[in-house]
C-alpha cells in the first residue's frame, strides 16, 4: 500500500551498526557434538552425563558432509543477511584449533578447523559473519560446578569446586575470544550466553558479571571489533557505563519493543525451527509456514530482528524439515522482503489479524488471516494514494471514505476509516 503521509525522523547517523535494522533477518546456527546424540543442545545436562560419557560424541565427531557454502547459499535463498554461529556452545567444545583447549574439532576424527571456511562462504554470499560463544562451559576444568553443571548433583560437587578457578576460566575466555576476534577478519556480532547470578543449588552460587569478568571482557571485545555488536547476556550494569547493544528475547517475541530505561533498545528475537537448538532428530514441534513467516513479521512490525535457528545434522548438513522451512522463507522473501529489509514499525494501527511495518511513506499490510472482502484501518481514510498486493503489484480498490451509510446494502464508511477490498479468493502466495 502506498500511503501520502510522510515519517520524519532521523535518517540514522552513518555507523558500523547501521546494517543491523536494515537486514532484519538473520540465521542462527547450533552445531556442536550433541549433534550427534540428537536430541537437544541441553543434553548433557538434562541426562547428568558425566565428561567421561560425553567423551563418545567427541571420538565419533565427523561431519563428513559439512560445506559452509551450502549451508550460506540456503540462508542467502531464504533472505537472511547475516549469519551467527555458535563457536563454542555450554558443552565446551570448540568448532575452531584454539590453542588454549583440547577440546576441539581438530583433535576429532573430523580433524579440521570449521571456522575459517564458515566465514569465507557466508562472506561469498554476501551475509554477515557473527559468533555465538558460550559463557557456560561444562568442560573446562576450572569452571565451578553449579546448578545447570551436569554434575551439580554429584555428591562431591562442592568438594571438587575447592580446586576449581573461575578467575582461570574468565582468561581461558579471553584467550579464546582474542582468537575469534582476531583470526577470522571482521566479525559482526558476538552473541554470549548466557548470566544466571541469583541461581543457587546446593549452596553452589549462579554466575554472572563478576564470575565472567564482563566488564574487562567487552572492553577487550570492543578493542579487537570496535564495530561488532555484542549480545546483552553478559550481565552488565544496564547504567550509562554499558549502553545496552542489543537485547536479546529468547523463543518469545515480544508484545511491546523492548526499552532500556525508558530508552529504545536495539533487539532481536531468536526462534527455533523445531523447538530446541541443536539438531534434535524426534522433535515432533517444526514450526508451520504461517507460522514462520508470522514470526518474521510479527517482530519486523515491532521494530526488531528474527535470528532464525538452523541445527544441523552431525553429518553437518540442514536436514529435509530445515531446507523445507528455509525454502519458505525464500519464497515469500522473493516477492515480499521489501516489507522486511530497512522496514520497521508503522504510526498506524493495524486492524485485527494483520500487521503493519512501515518504510518512509510506504505502508505494508500484512494479512494474517483472510478476511472475507474487506478490511477496515482507522486513521487512513483519504491519506492513501495508491494500494497494491505486493506479490504481483495488482491493484488494490477501496471504498470511499466519505461515503455515509448506505443502509441498503450496510456499508458504512467515514471517519477517516480505509475499507480495503479484497478478493474473495486469497491469491495463490505462501502464507
Ligand atoms: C540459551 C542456551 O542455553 C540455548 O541452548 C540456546 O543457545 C539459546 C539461544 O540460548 O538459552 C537459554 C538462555 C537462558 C535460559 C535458558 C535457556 N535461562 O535463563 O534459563
Amino acid at each position: 500500500m502506498d500511503s501520502a503521509h510522510t515519517i520524519s525522523g532521523s535518517a540514522g547517523v552513518a555507523d558500523g551498526k547501521a546494517w543491523f535494522p536494515q537486514d532484519r533477518f538473520g540465521m542462527f546456527i547450533h552445531f556442536g557434538l550433541y549433534a550427534l546424540a540428537a536430541r537437544h543442545e541441553w543434553v548433557q545436562h538434562r541426562e547428568e552425563i558425566s565428561p567421561e560419557n560425553y567423551r563418545k560424541y567427541f571420538e565419533n565427531f565427523d561431519p563428513d558432509l559439512y560445506d559452509p557454502k551450502e549451508w550460506a547459499r540456503r540462508a542467502r535463498e531464504a533472505g537472511m543477511k547475516y549469519v551467527v554461529l555458535t563457536a563454542k556452545h555450554h558443552e565446551g567444545f570448540c568448532l575452531w584449533d584454539s590453542k588454549f583447549t583440547d577440546y576441539k574439532a581438530t583433535n576429532t576424527p573430523y580433524g579440521k578447523d570449521l571456522l575459517t571456511a564458515y566465514v569465507e562462504a557466508f562472506r561469498a554470499e554476501g551475509l554477515k559473519v557473527g559468533f555465538y560463544y558460550s559463557l557456560i562451559d561444562w568442560h573446562h576444568p576450572q569452571f565451578p560446578i553449579d546448578g545447570i553443571h551436569p554434575l551439580r548433583n554429584h555428591p562431591d560437587a562442592i568438594e571438587m569446586n575447592k580446586s576449581r578457578d573461575v578467575r582461570h576460566y574468565a582468561e581461558y575466555m579471553r584467550n579464546q575470544v582474542t582468537e575469534l576476534l582476531t583470526g577470522f577478519g571482521e566479525i559482526s556480532v558476538i552473541w554470549f550466553d548466557f548470566s544466571y547470578p541469583n541461581r543457587e543449588y546446593r549452596g553452589m552460587p549462579g554466575k554472572g558479571r563478576n564470575d565472567w569478568e564482563s566488564e574487562e571482557l567487552i572492553g577487550l571485545v570492543r578493542k579487537l571489533q570496535p564495530n561488532i555488536i555484542v549480545g546483552d547476556r553478559l550481565d552488565l550494569p544496564t547504567d550509562g557505563n554499558f549502553p545496552k547493544d542489543l537485547a536479546t528475547p529468547e523463543q518469545y517475541t515480544p508484545r511491546v519493543a523492548p526499552t532500556i530505561n525508558g530508552q529504545p533498545v536495539r533487539w532481536e528475537v531468536c526462534h527455533t525451527l523445531s523447538g530446541s537448538w541443536g539438531y534434535h532428530r524426534d522433535e515432533g514441534t517444526w514450526k508451520d509456514e504461517g507460522q514462520l513467516i508470522n514470526i518474521l513479521v510479527d517482530t519486523v512490525a515491532l521494530g526488531g530482528n528474527l535470528l532464525m535457528n538452523v541445527g544441523p545434522t552431525a553429518r553437518g548438513t540442514f536436514d529435509a524439515r530445515a531446507n523445507k522451512a528455509l525454502a519458505t522463507y525464500g519464497e515469500w522473501m522473493d516477492v515480499n522482503s521489501r516489507s522486511i529489509y530497512g522496514a520497521g514499525p508503522s504510526e498506524f494501527k493495524a486492524p485485527n489479524g494483520t500487521k503493519f511495518t512501515q518504510k518512509g511513506n510506504r505502508l505494508y499490510l500484512h494479512l494474517q488471516n483472510w478476511p472475507f472482502r474487506h478490511v477496515h484501518i482507522e486513521g487512513l481514510g483519504r491519506k492513501v494514494k495508491y494500494a497494491q498486493f505486493l506479490h504481483d503489484a495488482s491493484e488494490i480498490h477501496w471504498l470511499d471514505p466519505d461515503a455515509e451509510v448506505d443502509s441498503n446494502i450496510g456499508v458504512a464508511v467515514g471517519d477517516g476509516i480505509l475499507t480495503l477490498e479484497l478478493p474473495v479468493l486469497k491469491p495463490d502466495v505462501v502464507s
